[in-house]
């Protein structure tokens, strides 16, 4: 990275015309190196408009040092300050030299005017000039003081605005130059180029010049590259922009008592945090704060409502096992009126479901209870969607029956094997293993399922139709792969058994 004291001498010291935007604050700065500018003019009129007072040194030298230091920190293009008169004299201005190279301002402009000073624009003619070996010295001062070689004194003859002729205008730039200053800014607040034109004519190219045509806006930019000006600034659009935008957006909301139909006018909140760099900060925190084990959700299907005081256990093991983010479908929820005949099936169910769906999601039936291992188990396989079969064949009545390419052996304790078939048609002699309602898709495995849904959801037979038609829809085109397990759950049946059993003990 360049530093941006030599980006601004490069800038000055380029032979073609380069263009400087004004900035008045770290968002505006930021804009204006979005934009493509390869420099920023903090301008001394805008800075002291968004702090709400006039152009008149009212705002002091360290108040504006603040707002330069955000500027500074929120752009990597150089920053050119208007530094007034220099706040006082040469003390003042070579100890603002010393602050502006800590905080990383590439340059500063002074104007050989009095302090305080007063808008070039407004009654220029009535402003008594410095006299020029003060201001000479105090820019001797400057140079002496900087550190860094690159860091660039501009000195601003105000000889024009303040009525004076050329002949002023040069024999001040002739002794600013003898002082030691990097470059010069002729000011005019003439709406026509002449007395620029006549400047230039008779300076030739001792040092560059820089310019701020406000007033001459007319003026083909053409026409100053014709006379060899080094530099042109912008000086004070972007806060004039502003004025506008808010005065508009302002009058509308306040006329609308709303604000629906400005939201498509101004720019989106994602632009606003972009323009922040929240991107940064979200890649930091990845690096530097803790992170959570997995950022998988889980997804419970709450068949029988009867259940639900295991639904209440299963969030706890999921909780336990670093899930937070559960949802729940519920039959129970909708059509209560029609009761039985409008249960919904398995799969009106999961489609429902899918509609919140998305990112890696453990998908289970409400009804079970499991060991919280059996989590860790199916985070652990990180195929696009994996399904929990137990190898404890007697329990196959108990639900879908599943082979895979190869039947559970020890050797099968971490490894996957792809699925087969999964159907209810399977036995205990035929199935490798059996379904029981807990399997997990990837954020790929989410998308793959929302679209099989939705693809079955289109069927005529769509409510005749079980996860058996499911998980046969997407073995078609993707590879489902199961984990064999032994036990370790048991579904409500089982536990009410067990827990009456424990009950007459
Ligand atoms: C400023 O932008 O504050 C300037 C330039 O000094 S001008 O207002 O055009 O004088
Ligand atoms: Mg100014």
């Amino acid at each position: 990275m360049i530093k941006k004291t030599t980006q601004l001498r490069a800038l000055l010291q380029s032979s073609q015309l380069e263009l400087l935007m004004e900035a008045h604050h770290a968002l505006s700065a930021k804009i204006v190196e979005n934009t493509g500018f390869k420099g920023i003019w903090a301008s001394g009129l805008s800075m002291s408009a968004a702090m709400g007072v006039r152009d008149n040194n009212e705002a002091s030298w360290t108040q504006v040092l603040e707002v330069l230091e955000f500027m500074s920190d929120a752009t990597t293009i150089p920053i050119l300050l208007d530094g007034d008169t220099g706040y006082g004299n040469f003390n003042n201005a070579r100890r603002l030299v010393k602050k502006l190279e800590q905080r990383g301002i590439a340059g500063v402009c002074i104007e050989d005017k009095l302090f305080p000073k007063t808008n070039s624009f407004i009654k220029g003619e009535a402003q008594p000039l410095a006299d020029i070996e003060e201001f000479s010295k105090k820019i001797r001062a400057m140079k002496d003081t900087q550190k860094d070689d690159d860091f660039v004194v501009i000195s601003r003859v105000e000889a024009f605005i303040a009525g004076w002729g050329l002949r002023e205008a040069l024999r001040r730039a002739e002794s600013y130059m003898e002082a030691g200053c990097d470059a010069i800014l002729i000011h005019s607040k003439k709406n026509t180029i002449h007395e620029i034109e006549a400047f230039m004519k008779e300076w030739g190219d001792r040092l560059p010049v820089v310019v701020v045509p406000t007033k001459y806006y007319t003026v083909p930019t053409e026409k100053l590259r014709q006379l060899s000006i080094s530099m042109v600034i912008w000086a004070n659009h972007n806060l004039r922009a502003s004025i506008t935008a808010m005065e508009n957006v302002s009058r509308q909301i306040y006329e609308q008592e709303s604000i629906s139909s400005i939201e498509n006018e101004v720019a989106p909140l994602e632009k606003v945090f972009a323009l922040q760099g929240a991107g940064e900060l979200a890649d930091a925190e990845k690096i530097y704060l803790p992170q959570p084990e997995h950022e998988a959700k889980a997804l419970i299907l709450v068949r029988y409502p009867e259940a639900k005081h295991l639904v209440q256990q299963q969030m706890d093991q999921l909780n336990l096992g670093g899930i937070k983010n559960i949802s729940i479908e519920d039959a129970s929820n909708k059509n209560k009126s029609h009761q039985d005949a409008a249960r919904q099936t398995d799969l009106q169910l999961l489609y429902q479901a899918s509609r919140n769906l998305s990112g890696e999601t453990i998908i289970s039936f409400g009804e079970i209870t499991y060991k919280p291992y059996l989590i860790d188990e199916l985070l652990s396989v990180k195929n696009d969607i994996v399904i929990l079969a137990d190898a404890d064949a007697e329990k196959v009545q108990a639900g879908y029956g599943i082979t895979g390419t190869e039947p559970y052996t020890r050797l099968h304790f971490s490894a996957t094997v792809a699925m087969k078939q999964f159907s209810k048609q399977l036995n205990n002699s035929s199935a490798h293993g059996v379904f029981f309602g807990l399997w997990k898709v990837s954020a790929k495995g989410a998308e793959i399922l929302c679209e099989t849904l939705a693809m079955l959801s289109k069927r005529s037979d769509f409510a005749q139709l079980t996860f058996e038609e499911l998980f046969a829809s997407m073995m078609k085109h993707h590879r489902i792969v199961i984990k064999y397990i032994k036990g370790q759950w048991l579904n409500v049946n089982d536990y009410e058994k067990l827990r009456q059993q424990g009950d007459e003990k």
